[in-house]
């Protein structure tokens, strides 16, 4: 033991996390009293986040991937000195607290990634890694060393049963994040019982034969052994995962069963716990040897190593200014690109040819843009620029994720946070394998940016595994998620340019396989508002076509055959519902009035969405057809004929 006072300070985690579930009702105490020996090393001796400033970019990151331990973070975060107050500790789980049921980010200081939904902070992490490697091969320069920070990570058995860790660690693996370090709170136990139940793995070979290095701590209560462990894995040139072997719920009555691991303890049980770690201060207090103890380790090095940073960086804005410049541009996100050279488009082209040469030109004004595709690049047409990333090429921004959506996504949550602009593509259909990640980007109000493409039945002969219809009623129900679609070539360039400036909601942009006509309708102002009148007929509409994507141009087709018919119709292209939700209530007057109620949407997917606009939808309702997309539009009544008959019959 390094300090006599270590001892107390992880019991008072231990007594505080328990005492703050057992007062919500709510929450886990077995990780908490069985991992705080783990996050107390960690953080006394080595991980470097000053308190003063949880933001600073050359930050070691802590992430609690086993989220559900959330009352243990808070329990550390306040003894460390972040702003978390007692009071804030005793709202755990309570309406409008800082300290909600699950770690949350840009909620509290500290948290670094909102966590819960097991194996995604551990993907996350690997983003955080990666970002790490990218922004050290690219911005340190011999005599000023900007980045060179850790990402350590607390995970536990359900975390590393998730396909999403295991797909997020290969990779890791692959590119040989010696800056990763994963303590695994290996207690053999989870919700519903003993790990054996449900698995036999050995850790060790799988991990190895992953390219990581492993590392064992026999007595998860031997602080001296997991600090030589973490000493150890910090020296190596591979990702270390350190198994940690650790008893649930320690010192509560009902340690090392899975009873200790989501009920909180009772009120005799928590004074039980007191008594079993010979621990005697009352609630909700810390001994200020403890409050000294994280001062004088946590915060001093913290803080010298912030004031380094600080220093560091003065001199850098000195030395290299071009460099420090795009540097804060990336790091915040502050881009003001004007004269970009963007490609003029005017012959029918698909959309997912479009978001691919337009990224890869803004890639030139973006420094912070590291694009990727789940082995899709050559169909989705996305790739970043300056070559892979690789082991020996961490300044490359093209990311190849392989066949894993689920990490990808992750990833890029992982590299957003960090700092960077993370874009990942794959097929529209299996972003239902990536869903979670996405949502975690929603929630955490980050600008991530996924582009799949072949967003439609118009895939063809590939058929209804390959084919999208219910993706887009699905991501389009999802708060806080910019879902655009775009018509043609121009939309799609604007729907580009529109996710790199916003900082406030992930954007998943949707793009055809097939070619489609450069619509002269289309107009960059009406884009912006999420939606706008396309095609108005020379005299008053009666009717109104909803729209958008690869179907919009047989609607404007038909619209104007129906007014040469006499048929007053107006075309409202909606590329993204999300940002006309935002419009005043007068702009939507102004595209949808009321008193129009003769109102027909077409798109190819499911008609659910739409109902909210028309009353009428010609849509998919089924899984779609595998036959060359000429049948498929025949087949499902997607031609101008069809969609004049129903107008007409309205
Ligand atoms: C993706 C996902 N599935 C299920 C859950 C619900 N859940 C939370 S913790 C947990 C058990 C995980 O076991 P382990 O990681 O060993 O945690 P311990 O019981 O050791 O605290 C489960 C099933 C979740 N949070 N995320
Ligand atoms: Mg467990």
């Amino acid at each position: 033991m390094k300090n006599k006072y270590d001892t107390l300070a992880v019991n008072t985690l231990r007594v505080l996390s328990a005492s703050m579930i057992t007062k919500a009702k709510s929450g886990h105490p077995g990780i908490c009293l069985g991992s705080a020996p783990i996050v107390h090393v960690l953080f006394t001796e080595f991980l470097n986040n000053y308190s003063g400033n949880s933001k600073w970019p050359g930050r070691d990151r802590f992430v609690l991937s086993a989220g559900h331990g959330s009352a243990l973070l808070y329990a550390l975060l306040h003894v460390s000195g972040f702003d978390l107050n007692m009071e804030d500790l005793m709202a755990f789980r309570q309406k409008g607290s800082r300290t909600p049921g699950h770690p949350e980010y840009g909620h509290t200081a500290g948290v670094e990634v909102t966590t819960g939904p097991l194996g995604q902070g551990l993907a996350t992490a690997v983003g955080f890694a990666m970002a790490e490697k990218n922004l050290a091969s690219r911005y340190n320069k011999p005599d000023a060393t900007l980045f060179d920070y850790k990402t350590y990570v607390l995970c536990g058995d359900g975390d590393l049963q998730e396909g999403l860790a295991m797909e997020a660690c290969s990779l890791a693996g692959n590119f040989k994040l010696d800056n990763l370090v994963v303590l695994f709170d290996s207690n053999d136990i989870q919700l519903d019982g003993p790990t054996y139940k449900a698995t036999s793995d050995n850790i060790k070979l799988k991990f190895e034969a992953m390219n990581w290095s492993y590392l064992k701590v026999e007595d998860g209560n031997d602080l001296v052994a997991i600090s030589k462990a973490i000493a150890k894995a910090n020296s190596l040139d591979k990702p270390t995962i350190i198994e940690i072997k650790t008893i649930i719920g320690y010192g509560a009555s009902n340690q090392g069963t899975s009873a200790v691991h989501g009920k909180p303890l009772t009120a005799e049980q928590l004074e039980e716990l007191k008594v079993n770690l010979d621990y005697h201060y009352p609630e909700f207090t810390v001994p200020s040897e403890v409050y000294d103890l994280y001062a004088q380790t946590f915060g001093k090095r913290s803080k010298a190593s912030y004031d380094k940073y600080q220093d560091t960086l003065q001199y850098y804005k000195e030395k290299y200014p071009n460099e420090y410049n795009e540097l804060t541009i990336l790091l915040n996100n502050n881009y003001q690109a004007k004269d970009i050279d963007l490609p003029i488009y005017d012959s029918p082209i698909s959309t997912r040819k479009v978001t691919g040469q337009v990224l890869s030109k803004l890639a030139e004004y973006y420094p912070g843009l590291v694009a990727g595709s789940a082995d899709l690049a050559s169909s989705c047409m996305i790739k970043g620029i300056a070559g892979d990333f690789a082991y020996d090429n961490y300044a490359g921004r093209n990311v190849c994720y392989g066949v894993r959506e689920h990490a990808m996504a992750s990833i890029v949550n992982g590299l957003t946070l960090s700092g960077l602009k993370g874009v990942g593509s794959g097929f529209f259909v299996f972003s239902d394998y990536l869903k979670d990640s996405i949502r975690l980007g929603a929630i955490m109000h980050i600008p991530s940016l996924f582009i799949f493409s072949h967003d439609s039945v118009c895939v063809g002969e590939d058929g209804p595994t390959h084919e999208p219809v219910e993706q887009l009623a699905g991501l389009r129900a999802m708060p806080n998620l910019n879902v655009v679609r775009p018509a043609d070539a121009k939309e799609a360039t604007w729907a580009v340019l529109g996710a790199m400036h916003n900082n406030t909601y992930p954007t998943v942009i949707t793009t055809s396989r097939q070619d489609l006509p450069v619509l002269a309708e289309t107009n960059y102002l009406g884009f912006i508002k999420g939606a706008y009148i396309c095609f108005e007929p020379k005299t008053e509409p009666t009717h109104i076509i909803i729209s958008c994507g690869s179907d919009l141009n047989i609607c404007l087709q038909a619209a104007k055959e129906l007014e040469a018919e006499g048929v007053m119709t107006r075309v409202v292209s909606m590329p993204s519902e999300f940002i006309f939700r935002m419009q005043t209530e007068e702009y939507k007057e102004l595209v949808l009035p009321h008193k129009i109620t003769k109102r027909l949407a077409v798109e190819m997917g499911s008609t659910q969405p739409w109902y909210r606009y028309a009353s009428n939808v010609l849509g998919i309702d089924d899984f779609g057809q595998s036959m060359p997309i000429k049948q498929i539009y025949e087949f499902y009544g997607f031609t101008t004929s069809h969609i004049k008959e129903l107008i007409e019959k309205m």
